[in-house]
């Protein structure tokens, strides 16, 4: 199993810390590439995604491109049903907290988070204050819908981490990032749940580098 990744992306990192979760983590032969250098730009890469993006995975003949599938593809194949539980009412659980969290929640935060966090890692500028009130304004939105979720559970689908903790937690370092201003204070069961998630073996395990920002101090 060859994967391709990259240490700052939350969306390499929900991939990564599945297979750590279950155990397949010393199987994988890892690439990981350096985005800014553009190394994810390579023959071997278009051949394995055509998006050029991670993660990736290749399996034998099969090319896994899109974290949330891959993590279910990965969690199926290795028979997880407590992680991945595969009943009806679950996989409608799982499938649409996953849809929610693309299209809405980790959306909005990584709107404030790429002005406030990546854009002075990097050197891409100064971070656009119009741009941070817009995003926490929808991330608002969504977090109090999250909140209320977690209210009474440890676990997005209740008392047992599962693969929808992953999905939605994935930018967790940088949420509990205090440069990134994001109100988790306004948000106690949605900052809990993230400092239960970093405290998992496979979540601690695959925590992004600390920002280039915060290291240059
Ligand atoms: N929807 C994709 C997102 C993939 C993606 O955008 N990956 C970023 C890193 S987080 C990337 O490869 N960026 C490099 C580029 O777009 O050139 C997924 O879930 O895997």
């Amino acid at each position: 199993m060859k994967f391709y990744t990259n240490d700052f992306s939350p969306n390499c990192r929900r991939v990564e810390a599945v297979l750590y979760h279950l155990g397949l983590h010393d199987g994988v032969e890892t690439h990981r590439l350096n985005l800014a250098a553009g190394e994810h730009m390579s023959d071997e890469m278009r051949t394995a995604n055509p998006n050029m993006k991670v993660p990736t995975l290749v399996i034998a003949d099969m090319k896994l491109w899109e974290a949330n599938p891959m993590m279910i593809y990965l969690c199926d194949r290795a028979g997880a049903e407590a992680f991945c539980p595969s009943d009806l009412n679950s996989r409608f659980e799982i499938l649409r907290w996953m849809s929610w969290e693309v299209q809405h929640y980790n959306r909005a935060l990584g709107e404030v988070i790429w002005e406030t966090i990546v854009k002075p890692s990097f050197d891409m500028g100064e971070p656009d204050q119009a741009k941070i009130d817009a995003g926490l304004e929808n991330y608002r939105r969504f977090a109090a819908v999250l909140n209320d979720r977690l209210s009474g559970r440890n676990y997005i689908l209740g008392d047992k981490v599962t693969v929808t903790d992953f999905a939605v937690g994935a930018p967790s370092a940088f949420a509990l990032h205090p440069q990134s201003q994001i109100p988790l204070q306004d948000y106690p069961n949605v900052e809990a749940w993230y400092q239960r998630l970093e405290s998992l073996p496979a979540w601690s395990k695959t925590a992004p580098p600390r920002p280039a920002a915060e290291a240059a101090e």
